[in-house]
C-alpha cells in the first residue's frame, strides 16, 4: 500500500492512479512535487481509533492519504484506503429507488426532489396511520461525527418522536458495568500504557483492534512489562504477549472471581485505597440493603468508623472506616460490602474455576499473583468481545472489581483500558437544542431489531431510517433482519456504496464521504477534537446527511433549526470550550493537558466520588448486586439439548481488513488482504467433520448459514470456532446469519459471542 502512495516527486503512473479518478479516466503522466497538491485535514471517522488524515488534492483530485505528520500516530492500510472509498465503483451517486424485489438491488436512479418528495409523503402517511411511533430510526457507526447522527436523531424529534434503538451492538456492557461503578463511560489509558508493567488483554485483540496505538504496547513490553492475552484463541495480540491463557467464551466473570479470592486469600489487596476511594466499606443490612444515615439522601452512605466506634456516613472527615469483618462490631447486625465480595468470591477455589474456564489451576493462580503484585497493571478492556456475551455487564464489572480491589485505578499504567475520547474531557453540546415536546416511545432493543419487527413489537413500523449502519450485516440473526426490511413499507437507507442494506431498501440516498463536506469530531475514540475539512467535490449527487436533514426540515415548518450553514452547527457544538474553528484549522487540539488519566488520584465521577461495588441498579432488574458468575444460556451447559445439534461455541473476530463491514469491498484492501471468510476450528473438530484445512465450510444453527474457508489450527480452544465480523452479503454473507439476537439483560446489549453452531463441509 505504501507503494501506492507517493510523496514529493515519485512519478504517477497512470496505472497505479487510474482506478483513483472518479469517472476511471487514467490522470496524465505528470512529475508531481509535494507542493503541487493541496492538502486538507480530516478524521478517519468510523468506529476506530479517529487517526488524523491529511488529504493530498491535485487539480480536484483526491490523489492519496496519509496520517498527518503532526498526529501522533501513523496512518493504517484502511486510512490510506479511503481514497478508494470517496472513489469506489459502488458509490451512490444519486437517489435510487427500488424497482424490483427487496434484496434484489434493483434501483433506478431518482432526483433529488423526488427523494425528498417521497420521504415527505411517506413521513406524513406514518405519522397518520400509525403517529410517530411507526418510524424507526436506526443510526450506528460508521460515521461517528458531532453533527450527522446527532442531527438525524434530532430531526425525528422535531418531528415530535419516533421509535429508537435502545443499547447498543458494541458495549452497552460496559457502560451498564461503568455508569454505577464509577460514574463516567470510558476510561481509555493509552496516554499512559507504555508506563505499565503488567498488560492483561482480556477478551481483545489491541494489535488488530486498537492498531494505530499498538506502538504503546510494544514499548512497555520493551520497558519490561509483561502481556498476556486471555482469548479462546491465540488472536493477534497473542502472537506479540508473553502468555496466551485460552479460555471458554462466556466465563470469565468466573476466572475473575477465582482471581479476586486469591487476592482477597492472599490480602493482595489495597486496603487504604477500598477505604478511601471506594463503597467497599458501605454498610448492608442482612436484607441486602446498602445502610443509609437518611432515606431521602442516596448519597448518605453508612460506614463503621474503627475510630470513634460508631456508625457514621461515609464522607464525615477524619475517620478510618472498617473494611473487613473482623473490624466491625461482634454481631453487629450488618457486614461490608468488601464482605460481600469476599463471599461470593469465596466459592471460587482454583479446581472449580479450572472445570468453568479449562484454565488450569496453577496458571489461574499466578495470574492472580502476578496481576496483583506488578503494579501498575492495566487491564485491556476496550469494548471486549468478552461483554459481548450474555451476563457481559458482570464480565465488564468483575475487571473492574479487580482493578479497584488493587488499588490499580487513577494511576499512570494502571486502570482499566476502555475506548474513549475528547467527549470525556471536555463538555461538547449537541450541534442543535433538543427539540419540544417529544413523545415517549418505547424503544426496540438492538439486538431485537430484526426480530420485534418481524413481530410488530412493541408496535408495527411502517418507516425506517438507516444510517451510519450496517444493519444487514451487523445486526444479529441476518435471516430475521431481511424479514424485517422485507416487512417495512418504507425504508430508508442513507449511504456512501451500495452496502449489503441498500439491497433491501426502497430508497437508497447518496451521502458524502468524510474529505467531501465540512464536519468537526470531538467524540469518544480519538483525545483530539478534530475538524474534517472537505477537500474534494462530492462524487455525484452526494450530500451530507446533514443536507438531507435540513432540506427536509424546511417541508416540516422548523427548516430554520436545521438549515443554518455547517459552521453554525459546528460552533454550536464547539461553544464555552474555547476551542474555535480558527484554532482547528491548523491542526487537532488536545481540550486538556496529556496524558489523560482517568479517574485521577482515585477521584470518580459518581455522586460520592467514590467507586462503587454494589449496584443499586442490577438490584432493582432482580440481579445480584454484587457481580456474580451466570452461565450463559446459548453454551454446550446451558443449553445441553440445543447443544447436540450445534456443539460448538461460535466467538466473533474483528478483521484488520476492516472496520465492520466498512471497507469490507475496498479494492485496495482485497488486493493485499484475504478476500474471502475463514472459520477457525480445531483439528478435532474439523477431523470429526471431515473438514480440511484452506477447503469451504459451513456454520449452521437455527437461525442460519455462514459459509467461509476453513482454517484447521490449535490457535483456537476444542469445542470453539471463530467466525470473521464485518463480510458483506455479496460477498457470500456475514457471520451475524449464525448470530445469538438475545438481548445482554443488564446492559441492553448484544450476546454474538454468546452462539452455538455446528460446521460442516461444502459439498
Ligand atoms: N481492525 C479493526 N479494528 C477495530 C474494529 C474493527 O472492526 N476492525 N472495531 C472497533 C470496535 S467498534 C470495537 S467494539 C473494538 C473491539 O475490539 P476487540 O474486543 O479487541 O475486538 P473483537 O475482535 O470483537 O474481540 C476480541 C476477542 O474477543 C475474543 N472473545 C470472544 N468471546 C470471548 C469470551 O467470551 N471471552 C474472552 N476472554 N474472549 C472472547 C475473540 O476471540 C476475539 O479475539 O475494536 C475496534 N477496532
Ligand atoms: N457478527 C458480528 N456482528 C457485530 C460485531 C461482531 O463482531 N460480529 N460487532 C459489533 C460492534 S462492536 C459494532 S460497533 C457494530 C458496528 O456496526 P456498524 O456501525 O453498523 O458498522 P459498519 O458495518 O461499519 O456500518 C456502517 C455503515 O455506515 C456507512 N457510512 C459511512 N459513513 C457514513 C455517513 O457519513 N453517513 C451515512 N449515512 N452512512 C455512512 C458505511 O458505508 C456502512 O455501510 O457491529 C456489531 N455487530
Ligand atoms: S482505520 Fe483506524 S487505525 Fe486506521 S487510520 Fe482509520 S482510525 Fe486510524
Ligand atoms: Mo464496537
Amino acid at each position: 500500500m505504501k507503494g501506492l502512495g507517493v510523496v514529493g516527486l515519485a512519478v504517477i503512473s497512470p496505472c497505479a492512479f487510474s482506478l483513483a479518478t472518479g469517472d476511471n479516466k487514467p490522470l496524465p503522466r505528470v512529475r508531481l512535487k509535494l507542493s503541487d497538491y493541496q492538502t486538507f485535514h480530516s478524521t478517519c471517522a468510523m468506529e476506530c481509533l479517529h487517526c488524523n488524515l491529511t488529504a493530498y488534492v491535485y487539480q480536484g483530485e483526491l490523489m492519496k492519504i496519509e496520517a498527518n505528520q503532526d498526529f501522533n500516530v501513523k496512518c493504517c492500510l484502511r486510512g490510506m484506503s479511503r481514497t478508494k472509498w470517496v472513489y469506489h465503483q459502488q458509490r451512490v451517486k444519486t437517489p435510487l429507488l427500488r424497482v424490483g424485489e427487496k434484496g434484489e438491488g434493483k434501483f433506478k436512479p431518482i432526483s433529488w426532489d423526488d427523494a425528498l418528495n417521497l420521504i415527505e409523503k411517506n413521513i406524513r402517511e406514518t405519522i397518520e396511520k400509525h403517529g410517530n411511533k411507526g418510524m424507526l430510526i436506526s443510526t450506528h457507526a460508521g460515521n461517528m461525527d458531532s453533527i450527522k447522527n446527532d442531527m438525524g436523531k434530532a430531526f425525528f424529534d422535531y418531528l415530535g418522536g419516533s421509535t429508537k434503538q435502545a443499547g447498543s451492538l458494541c458495549c452497552s456492557a460496559v457502560t451498564a458495568a461503568m455508569m454505577p461503578m464509577v460514574g463516567l463511560r470510558y476510561a481509555d489509558m493509552r496516554d499512559t500504557l507504555s508506563q505499565s508493567r503488567y498488560i492483561l488483554c482480556w477478551g481483545n485483540n489491541p494489535a488488530v483492534t486498537m492498531q494505530a496505538y499498538f506502538k504503546e504496547y510494544l514499548a512497555a513490553q520493551k520497558n519490561g512489562a509483561r502481556i498476556v492475552v486471555i482469548d479462546p484463541r491465540f488472536n493477534e495480540t497473542a502472537a506479540k504477549a508473553d502468555e496466551w491463557i485460552p479460555i471458554v467464551p462466556g466465563t470469565d466473570t468466573a476466572l475473575a472471581l477465582g482471581m479476586i479470592k486469591i487476592i482477597m486469600d492472599e490480602r493482595l489487596y489495597d486496603a487504604d485505597f477500598l477505604r478511601g476511594h471506594t463503597g467497599a466499606t458501605y454498610l448492608v443490612s442482612p436484607q441486602q440493603q446498602q445502610l443509609r444515615e437518611d432515606a431521602s439522601d442516596a448519597n448518605s452512605y453508612l460506614v463503621y468508623d474503627t475510630l470513634s466506634k460508631r456508625t457514621v456516613r461515609h464522607d464525615l472527615p477524619d475517620i478510618i472506616p472498617a473494611l473487613t469483618m473482623d473490624e466491625l462490631p461482634p454481631n453487629a447486625g450488618y457486614t461490608t460490602v468488601f464482605e460481600l465480595i469476599r463471599a461470593e468470591s469465596a466459592q471460587w477455589d482454583l479446581s472449580k474455576v479450572e472445570a468453568e474456564t479449562d484454565i488450569p489451576t496453577g496458571t489461574i493462580l499466578r495470574l492472580a499473583r502476578e496481576y496483583a503484585s506488578n503494579k501498575p497493571s492495566m487491564i485491556v478492556q476496550n469494548m471486549s468481545g468478552a461483554q459481548r456475551t450474555e451476563f457481559g455487564t458482570y464480565v465488564a464489572a468483575s475487571q473492574f472489581y479487580l482493578a479497584l480491589l488493587t488499588g490499580n485505578m487513577g494511576n499512570a499504567g494502571g486502570g482499566v483500558c476502555d475506548a474513549g475520547g475528547a467527549k470525556q474531557m471536555m463538555n461538547f453540546n449537541a450541534p442543535v437544542p433538543p427539540a419540544p415536546n417529544v413523545q415517549k416511545i418505547p424503544p426496540i432493543p438492538v439486538s431485537k431489531v430484526g426480530d420485534w419487527i418481524v413481530n410488530d413489537r412493541p408496535h408495527p413500523i411502517n418507516f425506517w431510517w438507516i444510517m451510519t449502519m450496517g444493519v444487514l450485516t451487523q445486526l444479529p440473526n441476518t435471516n430475521m433482519v431481511k424479514k424485517a426490511l422485507k416487512k417495512v413499507p418504507f425504508v430508508v437507507v442513507a449511504d456512501n456504496l451500495m452496502s449489503s442494506t441498500t439491497l433491501y431498501a426502497d430508497l437508497v440516498l447518496p451521502v458524502t464521504t468524510i474529505f467531501e463536506d465540512l464536519s468537526l469530531m470531538a467524540g469518544v475514540r480519538s483525545h483530539y477534537v478534530q475538524l474534517m475539512e472537505k477537500a474534494v467535490e462530492p462524487q455525484g449527487e452526494a450530500k451530507p446527511d446533514y443536507w438531507i436533514f435540513a432540506r427536509l426540515a424546511e417541508r416540516f415548518g422548523f427548516g430554520e433549526v436545521f438549515n443554518q450553514p455547517i459552521e453554525h452547527y459546528i460552533d454550536a457544538c464547539l461553544k464555552g470550550t474555547g476551542i474555535t474553528r480558527e484554532r482547528l484549522s491548523k491542526g487537532p487540539i488536545k481540550p486538556v493537558e496529556f496524558p489523560w488519566i482517568p479517574f485521577k488520584d482515585g477521584i470518580f465521577r459518581t455522586p460520592t466520588k467514590k467507586a462503587h461495588f454494589f449496584i443499586e441498579e442490577w438490584q432493582k432488574k432482580n440481579f445480584a448486586p454484587i457481580v456474580t458468575y451466570m452461565q450463559v444460556n446459548e453454551s454446550p451447559k446451558g443449553s445441553p439439548e440445543l447443544a447436540k445439534k450445534y456443539p460448538l461455541m461460535a466467538v466473533q473476530r474483528k478483521l484488520a481488513r476492516s472496520i465492520h463491514s466498512s471497507h469490507g469491498m475496498n479494492e485496495w484492501i482485497l488486493e493485499v488482504q484475504r478476500n474471502q471468510p475463514n472459520v477457525l476450528i480445531h483439528p478435532e473438530d474439523a477431523a470429526s467433520r471431515h473438514i480440511k484445512n484452506g477447503e469451504w465450510a459451513i456454520a449452521f444453527n437455527h437461525r442460519g448459514e455462514h459459509r467461509a474457508i476453513a482454517v484447521v489450527t490449535r490457535q483456537i480452544k476444542k469445542g470453539v470456532v471463530c467466525l470473521d465480523n464485518g463480510w458483506w452479503e455479496q460477498q457470500g454473507g456475514s457471520s451475524s446469519h449464525v448470530t445469538n439476537d438475545l438481548v445482554e439483560v443488564l446492559g441492553t446489549g448484544h450476546c454474538c459471542n454468546s452462539t452455538l453452531v455446528d460446521v460442516r463441509a461444502e459439498g
